[in-house]
């Protein structure tokens, strides 16, 4: 297959979902940098992520975080209905665990039961509101964990964290996915519950065949080799998706590969490298997670998606047999041009050939921008935070 192809194909297979919370004011724990343009209601968040899926064609699903997204007031098959006249439909269901009081020591891992009981009932509230919207993903972050020595018992939370999996998983439908997310810390510093990938696999492990890992790629220590682990979890079927971010420090939500693309590139080459030798493409759920503070919100979507394709589709250049000889042959310098030659390809030509293909703009950024969907957005959000009293000073459409 010529250059050309493969990249229509990888392009063709390829869809990424959109965070609800990416369109929405988010900060850091200083402060927000609100803008006029943010979605106030689930309404606009997905009107938002319609318009990226209109312009990049390859995100027909927002993720959703429970109590950020549903009120009483709006009915899940309301939310369901209001996304498909955006074209788009519910994709991943996030619960909350950290934000209720009661949650303060964990949640799933909380000493007293009775906390532990509330966490899990959202959990199971959560796959249910999966099955209603069709959802096939419930992704769970735990912020649990503890700040000092001694504060509670490692192996106690374990087993109850342990537990929790497996009553939430006996609740899941056939087609449903648990994805156990991992952090190595934040907003627990001195032990998190679920600290790496190898917690999230034993965790997953146990709690039953539909439960897998969740990777977040700015979830891991500076130096740590995360195609690595990707290429671990794939060989144990253990990986169940990705939230795709950047970072420089830590768990920074910087645009996808703003710093380092070439990570992005190795992570998609293991992928790739799994199907050469498997025949088919694995079935991971894609997934951004990232709140954009500084830049405006759907932009940053926008770009995030064209680079994630971008890389997406010089992975696929990879020649595996050439690759495979050299690695035999022990020639290092010819596997790393191997993977070098792919990723310098200049893929964009043909992406914008295949977006010409599919009836898409060439470039979706310049085209948001001259849809004059930002300024409608904004001025309207604008007007509709002044009657609903709710400050807000902004020098961003
Ligand atoms: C936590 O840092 C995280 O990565 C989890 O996926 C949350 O659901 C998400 O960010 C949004 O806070
Ligand atoms: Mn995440």
């Amino acid at each position: 297959m010529n250059t050309k192809d493969r990249i229509h194909q990888a392009l063709n297979d390829f869809q990424i979902e959109t965070p609800s919370w990416g369109y929405a004011d988010t900060g850091t724990r200083f402060g927000k940098f609100t803008q006029d343009g943010a979605a106030i209601t689930i309404q606009d968040k997905l009107a938002d992520a319609g318009q990226v899926h209109q312009l990049t064609g390859c995100c027909p699903q927002v993720a959703v975080h429970v109590l950020w997204d549903f009120n009483a007031e709006t009915s899940p098959e309301d939310v369901g209905q209001m996304a498909s006249t955006h074209n788009i439909k519910i994709g991943s269901i996030n619960p909350n665990l950290f934000q209720d009081q009661c949650y303060k020591l964990g949640s799933l891992s909380h000493p007293d039961i009775e906390v532990r009981k509330q966490a899990i009932a959202h959990c199971i509230d959560s796959v249910q509101l999966g099955q209603t919207l069709d959802s096939r993903a419930v992704t769970l972050w735990l912020a649990d964990g503890t700040n000092y020595p001694g504060q509670d018992n490692i192996r106690a939370r374990k087993q109850r964290v342990e537990s929790a999996l497996a009553e939430i998983h006996e609740q899941l439908s056939q087609d449903q996915l648990l994805l156990v997310e991992y952090k190595p810390f934040e907003p627990a510093f001195y032990h998190t519950d679920i600290a790496d990938w190898g917690m999230a696999w034993s965790y997953a492990r146990k709690a039953g065949e539909q439960a897998k890992v969740l990777v977040d790629t700015g979830h891991h220590y500076a130096a740590q080799n995360i195609e690595q682990i990707v290429a671990w979890l794939l060989d144990e079927k253990m990986l169940g998706g990705f939230h795709f971010n950047d970072r420089r420090y830590a768990d920074d939500d910087l645009t996808l590969g703003s710093i380092d693309p070439y990570q992005i590139f190795r992570i998609f080459h293991e992928i790739f490298a799994y199907a050469n030798d498997h025949g088919a493409m694995p079935t991971i759920e894609y997934m951004i997670d990232q709140s954009h503070n500084l830049k405006p919100k759907i932009e940053a979507m926008i770009q995030t998606v064209m680079t994630a394709q971008e890389l997406y589709a010089k992975a696929s250049l990879v020649d595996h047999d050439a690759l495979r000889g050299f690695q035999d042959r022990g020639q290092i310098v010819d596997a790393e041009r191997a993977l070098k030659q792919a990723y310098d390809t200049d893929v964009r030509p043909m992406i914008a050939d295949w977006r010409k293909a599919h009836k898409l703009p060439e470039d979706p950024v310049i085209a948001f921008r001259e849809s004059g969907y930002q300024e409608t957005a904004a001025a309207d959000r604008k007007k509709r935070r002044e009657e609903l009293g709710i400050n807000q000073t902004s020098s961003y459409a």
